[in-house]
This record gives C-alpha cells, structure tokens and sequence, in this order.
C-alpha cells in the first residue's frame, strides 16, 4: 500500500488529511496509508494558541506566532471551506472577523467530523526526510517526545505542510547591542498589555506591523511609532500612531529615523517577517523561496519540481488561506493517486518560471489578489473540491483594502457576503475597538 507522510497538522496539513478522508472518487478503495507527524501536543498549527516563546516544553524552536486577542485580519468569508461552512458549524450567521479562538473553533470542528485524528502522531517532531539509495522510498526520521526515542520509517510521497510563519527573519540594527528595552520579534509578541502606557516601535509595514501596532494602541500604549524601509502604510492612524522612515541607529533608549528624526522608546517590537525553514529535509529536497504568490521551485504552487515526491503545501504568501489550502490538498492527493498527470520536469521548470514572470509585472495588490483568485480557480477546476466563487472572494479582497484605508480600526466593523451560502454576516455586538475579551464566549454572546 502506498504510505504518505504529512508533516505538520495545522492548517495545511488537517486539509491533506481530510481530502484523503473524504475522498468520493474512490468510495475509500485507493486510501493510502497516511501518517502525520505533528511537533506540538495538539492539532491546529498556529492558530493553537501558546503563552510560551522561544523553545517550547521540549526544547523544540516554539512554532507559535500568534497572540492574545489576535482577531482574523481578513472577512472569514475569504477562507471559508466549500464543504463546511461557518452557518454549518456554528449553527447560526455570525460576524465576519472572528478572534482567533474561534476561527480554531471552526478548524478543528471539520477535522473531527472528519474522523482524521487518527492519522497524527503528537509530540513527534520530523528530524530528517530523504531519498533512500537502495530503496528509492523517502527515509523519515522523527523524535517522539512522550518516550523520548526516535524512529525512522519509509514513505512514497511527503507532504511538507509545517508553515513558514514561524522561524523569524531579524535584521540587526546598530546600537541594538546596548539598547536598554525590550526588543522582540513578532513571533514572540504575546500579549499588548505589556506594552501599556509605553513608548514602542514597530518595524515594517505588512500585517504583522499594521495589527501589532494598533492592538498596543488599544490595550494602552502611550505612543507607537512605525518605521518602514519601503514606505509608510498610510493608513489613517488614530492619534498615537505615527509613521517614520526606516531607522539608521539606536542609541541607548533614543531611535534615530534616516530622515534626521529621532523618538525616546522603550520597546521595539521586529514586525519583519519570516524565513521558509526546513532544516529537516534533505538539501536536494528542500524548498527554497521568498515569500512570494509564485513560489520557486514548485508547480502549480504544490509540486517539489526537482522532485515530484514531494508536496509542499500554503507555501505562498497568502491573501487566499484555508480554501486556497484545500484546493491545494485536494490537488496534491489527486497527484499522488496518479489521476493527475504531472508535464515533464522541463514543462514544469518552464511553467514556474513564466508564473513567476507574470507575478513580477502585477503592479498593486488589486492584481496580486486577482493572481491568487485565478491560481486557486485553476487548482479548484483540476478536482472534485466543491466549486465556490473565487471572482465574489476576490471582490470581497478589494472592499476590505478599502475598508482598511478608510478605517484601519474600524475595518473589522464590516460584514461580507459568504461565497459558500450567500448570507450576509451581522455586525459584531461590539466595535472592533471596544471589544477587549477576544474569548470564543464572549464573541459568540449575543448581547454586548
Ligand atoms: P501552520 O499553521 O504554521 O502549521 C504548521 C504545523 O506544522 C504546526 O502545527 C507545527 O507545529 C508543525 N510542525 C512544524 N515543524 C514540524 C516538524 N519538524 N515536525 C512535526 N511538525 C512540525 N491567516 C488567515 O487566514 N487569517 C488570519 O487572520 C491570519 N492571521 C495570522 C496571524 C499571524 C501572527 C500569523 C503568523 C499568521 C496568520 N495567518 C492568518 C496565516 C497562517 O499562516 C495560516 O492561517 C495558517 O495557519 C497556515 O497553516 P499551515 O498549516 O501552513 O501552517
Ligand atoms: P510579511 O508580510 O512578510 O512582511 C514583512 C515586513 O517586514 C515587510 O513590511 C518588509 O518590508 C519588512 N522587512 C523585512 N526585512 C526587513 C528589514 N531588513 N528591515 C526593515 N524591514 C524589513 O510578514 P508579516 O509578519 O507582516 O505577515 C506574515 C503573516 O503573519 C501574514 O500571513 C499575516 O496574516 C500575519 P518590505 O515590504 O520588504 O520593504
């Protein structure tokens, strides 16, 4: 029987499982074994929420990124899974920007009705993936940490689905040595309050930045300044949040901006990024990408070109998320069943390269999320994933960028249409910004 290892069971990797799960086609007859390898004690990736930073209880790098009163950033809308809505779980409409404990809520609601669980091994964590020599299978090696030993065992296929928000990327700046605050990366950002009634700044300008930034302004930072190589967001700040150019030095607890400016702060929170990480997989079969719509080196965003063994999953940066997931799990599982024929490694090579040429001349946001509109419609028409309405999702993308400039606080306070029902969401009982407890009760409540 063919055996597919699935690394990781976030997001991605529940997706891979489920579509194997429920798979119509083939009645249950063509099931491979499947084994999927999770780090963390429990299922749901990031979205599993961890008070810990740095290593976690068992010395592994802590995969969280998320934190407290993370609110979704974009209308659940736009990830909504076709096969299971959000009316389907929670049994009624509700608001289109969920906090983060529910939208895990909605993940693992799918997964267990799914039956899936059965195929992840907690608390084991993927140490080395390769071809064998003699047998031509995948040789994966993984530590279990509840008996502390290791095992080594072998696949036909792997599946990499172990996210890329995780391993951060920290550029130094001078002085940083003797800067006498708390200097942080996202990833190990937690909780706005302790950031109250100080002065922070923030680096970048994407989501990490734009969310960070006004979470410690609601929870009672006394001024948050933003600095950006690329230009500022230009959102319209409330007041105590304010845009500078990227920083040149930091000079005990005083920030000096390239344009001269200087701020007194006392935290610095490195909202720049992450870096692909998969120091597991052997070097002729590791993926190696920025982050980008049009990943290197796979086709059609999921296939490991140099070798087709090998699938990686929600490798792309990401307007599309779950959906876009599934469609990709969906793909990735027909590949593997051989229904899919995949072109010669040359028309593959070929294929990357033009789609990467073709992201290169989108000129403004509108046409990237156009781009992944159109990416995940051509993966969703190659199997039997339901169908859903990518052109409405798109849409949807373009009325929250203008809700966000309109309103970087208030855009949260919309509701959208969903592709899989047509129901419009209600408002949320509270604003955005006077909603402190992010708990899935309180969300759920119906009065304020
Ligand atoms: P992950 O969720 O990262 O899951 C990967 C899994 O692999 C983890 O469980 C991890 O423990 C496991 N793993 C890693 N290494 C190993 C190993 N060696 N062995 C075994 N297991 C391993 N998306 C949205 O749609 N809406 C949002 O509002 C949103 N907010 C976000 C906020 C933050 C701060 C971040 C960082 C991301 C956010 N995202 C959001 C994007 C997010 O990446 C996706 O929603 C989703 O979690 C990606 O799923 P994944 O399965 O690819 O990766
Ligand atoms: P992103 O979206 O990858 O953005 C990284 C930001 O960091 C971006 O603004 C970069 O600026 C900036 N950056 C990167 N390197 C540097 C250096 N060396 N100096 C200054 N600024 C830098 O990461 P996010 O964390 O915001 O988002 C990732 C996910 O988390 C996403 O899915 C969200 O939903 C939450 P650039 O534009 O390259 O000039």
């Amino acid at each position: 029987m063919t055996r597919v290892a699935i690394i990781g069971a976030g997001p991605c990797g529940l997706a891979q499982l489920h579509a194997f799960a429920s798979d119509k086609a083939a009645d249950g007859a063509e099931m491979p074994e499947l084994v999927c390898y999770e780090k963390q004690s429990d299922w749901g990736g990031l979205w599993n929420y961890t008070w810990r930073t740095g290593l976690d209880e068992h010395g592994e790098p802590c995969h969280g990124s998320m934190y407290r009163y993370l609110w979704s950033n974009g209308p659940k809308e736009c990830l909504e899974f076709a096969d299971y809505t959000f009316e389907e779980h929670f049994g009624r409409p509700i608001g289109s920007f969920p906090p983060r404990e529910v939208l895990y809520d909605y993940i693992v609601g799918r997964a267990t009705r799914s039956g899936i669980r059965q195929y992840i091994r907690f608390n084991h964590a993927v140490r080395n993936v390769s071809r064998s020599p003699e047998t031509g299978r995948f040789v994966l090696s993984a530590h279990n940490h509840e008996s502390d030993t290791t095992s080594t065992e072998e696949f036909d296929c792997v599946v990499v689905a172990s996210g890329h928000f995780s391993t951060p990327n920290m550029p130094q700046y001078p002085g940083y040595e003797t800067f006498g605050g708390t200097l942080m990366h996202a990833h190990d950002f937690r909780d706005a309050v302790q950031f109250a009634d100080q002065n922070v700044m923030i680096i970048g300008s994407s989501y990490s930045a734009e969310d960070i930034a006004s979470q410690c302004w609601k929870y009672g930072a006394r001024s948050v300044v933003c600095s950006s190589r690329s230009g500022p967001m230009g959102f319209d700040w409330p007041d105590g949040i304010t845009e500078k150019p990227i920083l040149s030095h930091v000079d005990g607890r005083t920030v000096y901006f390239v344009d001269g400016t200087s701020a007194e702060i006392d935290a610095i929170v490195s909202c720049t990024g992450y870096l692909h990480h998969f120091p597991y997989m052997a070097d002729d079969l590791r993926l190696v990408t920025t982050n980008r719509l049009a990943s290197s080196m796979l086709y059609r965003g999921v296939v490991f070109q140099p070798d087709n063994g090998v699938m990686y999953l929600g490798m792309q940066d990401q307007w599309y998320t779950f959906n876009m997931f599934d469609v990709q799990a969906w793909y990735a599982r027909d590949v593997i069943l051989g229904r899919i024929e995949l072109p010669s490694a040359e028309e593959q090579a070929r294929s990357i390269a033009e789609e990467q040429a073709i992201e290169d001349l989108i000129e403004d946001d509108y046409g990237l999320i156009d781009y992944q509109g159109a990416y995940t419609q051509d993966l969703l028409e190659q199997s039997d994933y339901p169908d859903f309405n990518t052109p409405l999702v798109s849409a949807m993308f373009k009325d929250w960028k203008g809700h966000k400039k309109k309103s970087i606080i208030g855009y949260r306070d919309n509701g959208h249409t969903s592709p899989m029902t047509g129901i419009v969401a209600p408002a949320h009982h509270t604003d955005w910004v006077d909603a402190m407890d992010d708990s899935l009760e309180s969300f759920l409540a119906t009065d304020s």
